[in-house]
């Protein structure tokens, strides 16, 4: 209650105070809007989870296109970082032509932050064209290329000449945002310009064509996805961007349905390709039975097509009755116990479903780098206010394709749809939480720790860099990033196995082991002195 929270505050300088408070809501439907906070600059200082621009230019949206060989022009340590951590899964026809498993980095060194990198890094393409020969190359900045001024642009252009493929550049140098959102839209926008609709393709070749846009395969949750979607009808085009690949997404265009998993990451892209070729994006969200039952069932109302409506019915009562009796099973284990659910973008809310569904209340939930508008709802967007830090990133302006544009559905029947359908829209965490439950953005280690000694959660999902302080608490911890090298979780399989984990992580004994810090505390502390206490 607000007593509590003042408290927790309490500890705060007077301006951090004010800052933080505004990054919390408690949630009260009484309200007819609460007003969250979102995408700002963390406090100096502050334990955040975020990460920067680079990370979610290269680490989560390039990263996992599988046909390209993706440069980091800097330092090694950032390099690294992004190698694999993410845990997207690929699978290639050709393995050679899978260079996933494969860290590229200039490893700049103190002479080359003098003198500068360009040379290095035209000599790195070179290699790169010698060893791999990949179709196309990305090249991402990190923070000191941008301090040096090294012209990415130019040499890209010039390899670009000099080897006759792609080479598409990221300026998205770690400083250029308040947090991984930024690298999200600098890398929507070059795929956007440089990728997207180069490709030969006029019409797809099978029925339902679709892209699925945010699915980063992680755990390998869209190959789940992929499997039930082509076993209903639907023809894939492309996956932005797990297991996915820069031939496939040349030909998105030919689309006649973008399915938005994250809409945080990739919200961009969904927009523009409705502008440029007219296909309608739909939120989606296969996390969780139900999550997965409504998209499947949106879809279909989409394409209206009666043998398709038929067979997505067959689909799901199958697949329902196959992991009922299962769910069930691990339902008895966590049936009453709560959760705090704390993720990057999109995931903070897309898991509550699947946590409800095992009878797992979130009673905190947050984002590191959400916006606004995936709090309260897409309908807030006309309202926020652009700060420096945003206004960084420009919008890349697309028009309709002259050659390409086609209507996808009557603007009649659209408009009907989106009475019935979530198409061009999302709602917000805000709006599915409950009454009295917290809602935190960039939710930091101090408010980690605190929040726990007050509302001693069963679960605490989140990521690395919380979970091992949470698991000493005695806090069972499930990373909802990587899933802990587990997964898939997505779909009706992928909901099975999240509840075997989730029921696992109750269950194992280790807890016993562990005394949380205020059970091993005196309630009252004073010392024992001659003739009594004092
Ligand atoms: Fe989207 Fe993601 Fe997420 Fe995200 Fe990420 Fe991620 Fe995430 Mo980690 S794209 S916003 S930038 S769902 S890497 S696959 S798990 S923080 S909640
Ligand atoms: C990132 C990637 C990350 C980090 C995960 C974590 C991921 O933000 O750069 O903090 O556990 O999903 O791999 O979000």
């Amino acid at each position: 209650d607000e007593k509590k929270l003042e408290e927790l505050f309490s500890q705060y300088p007077a301006k951090v105070k004010r800052n933080r408070k505004k990054h919390l809501i408690i949630k009260d439907s009484a309200e007819a809007r609460q007003e969250i906070e979102a995408n700002t600059r963390t406090i100096p200082g502050i334990i955040t989870n975020r990460g920067c621009a680079y990370a979610g230019c290269k680490g989560v949206v390039l990263g996992p296109l599988k046909d390209m060989i993706h440069i980091v022009h800097g330092p090694i340590g950032c390099g690294y970082y992004a190698w694999l951590t993410r845990r997207n899964k690929a699978e290639s026809e050709d393995p050679e032509r899978n260079f996933l498993s494969y860290c590229f980095s200039t490893d700049m060194q103190e002479s080359d932050i003098v003198f500068g990198g360009e040379k290095k890094l035209a000599k790195m393409i070179d290699e790169v064209m010698e060893t791999f020969s990949p179709n196309a190359i990305t090249i991402s900045a990190t923070c000191p290329v941008g301090l040096i001024g090294d012209d990415l642009g130019a040499v890209a252009k010039a390899a670009e000449e000099k080897h006759g493929i792609s080479v598409l550049s990221f300026n998205c140098e770690g400083y250029k945002g308040v947090s991984q959102s930024a690298g999200h839209h600098i890398a929507n926008n070059i795929l956007m310009d440089r990728v997207i609709g180069k490709g030969e393709l006029e019409e797809a070749e099978g029925k339902f064509p679709i892209n699925i846009l945010g699915e980063y395969n992680i755990g390998g949750d869209s190959w789940v996805i992929e499997k039930l979607l082509e076993e209903i009808g639907y023809t894939v085009i492309s996956v932005m961007t797990g297991d996915g690949s820069y031939e496939e997404l040349k030909n998105a265009h030919v689309a006649e349905l973008n399915l938005v998993q994250c809409h945080r990451s990739i919200n961009y892209i969904a927009e523009m390709l409705e502008t440029k070729y007219g296909t309608p994006w739909l939120k989606v969200n296969f996390i969780g039975v139900q999550g997965t039952i409504d998209s499947l069932r949106n879809m279909a109302i989409y394409f209206g097509d009666p043998e398709l409506i038929k067979k997505t019915e067959e689909v799901i009562a199958r697949e329902v009755a196959q992991i009922e009796p299962v769910m069930e099973q691990y339902k008895k284990i966590c049936q009453g116990k709560t959760a705090f659910c704390f993720v990057g973008g999109s995931r903070g809310h897309h898991y509550q479903g699947l946590f409800a569904e095992l009878g797992i209340e979130t009673v905190l939930a947050g984002y590191e780098f959400a916006h606004r508008d995936d709090y309260e709802g897409r309908e807030i967007i006309p309202d926020i206010k652009l700060d420096a830090d945003t206004k960084n990133i420009p919008d890349l302006h697309v028009e309709q394709d002259q050659r390409r544009f086609k209507l996808k559905v009557s603007p009649e029947r659209l408009e009907a749809l989106k009475k019935e359908i979530p198409l061009s829209d999302y709602k917000g965490m805000n709006v599915e939480m409950k009454d009295g439950h917290i809602i935190v953005d960039d939710l930091n280690h101090y408010e980690t720790e605190e929040f726990i000694k007050l509302l001693k959660p069963d679960i605490f999902a989140s990521g690395i860099k919380d979970k091992y302080v949470v698991q000493k608490m005695g806090i069972p911890a499930k990373q909802l990033h990587s899933y802990d090298y587990s997964g898939p979780y997505a779909g009706f399989k992928g909901a099975v196995k999240f509840a075997e984990d989730v029921a696992m992580g109750f269950a194992t004994p280790t807890w016993n082991f562990i005394t949380p810090p205020w059970k091993n505390k005196p309630i009252l502390e004073g010392t024992i002195e001659e003739g009594g206490c004092s």
